[in-house]
């Protein structure tokens, strides 16, 4: 089990800031901007890379969210989101997540 399910599941804590039947997002204990949220489904996809065909709504829903966060938490001046895939992507923990990062100017590219 992921220490994503883990949080979903409420077997650890986690700041929480918004949750609806499908997704959860909390902030990310590693934090690389001033604002630095997670965005996960609550159904355990390991990756972008395995999601399917009929993930698309779901995936849709989670950029939604994302986007109205920003919007919710002041970053009205830009914001980024990414998805790190698999090893060469930098992915760490093997469940689906959108990074919302903003509250400062964003380099690119990244490393
Ligand atoms: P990635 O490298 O894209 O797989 O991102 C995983 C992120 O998850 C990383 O930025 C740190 C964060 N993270 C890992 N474990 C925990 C945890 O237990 N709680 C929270 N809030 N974030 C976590």
């Amino acid at each position: 089990m992921t220490v994503f399910k883990k949080i979903i599941d409420r077997q650890i804590p986690a700041d929480i800031v918004f949750e609806d039947a499908e997704c959860l997002a909390f902030r990310d204990i590693q934090p690389q901007a001033p604002t630095h949220l997670l965005v996960i489904p609550k159904r355990e996809i390991r990756s972008l890379a395995e999601s399917q065909p009929s993930d698309s709504a779901l995936l849709g829903h989670l950029l939604r969210v994302a986007a109205e966060l920003a919007t919710r938490l002041g970053l009205d001046n830009g914001y980024r989101v990414v998805i790190n895939t698999g090893a060469d992507g930098g992915q760490s923990v093997d469940h689906l997540h959108l990074h919302l990062l903003g509250g400062r100017p964003l380099r690119w590219p990244p490393g």
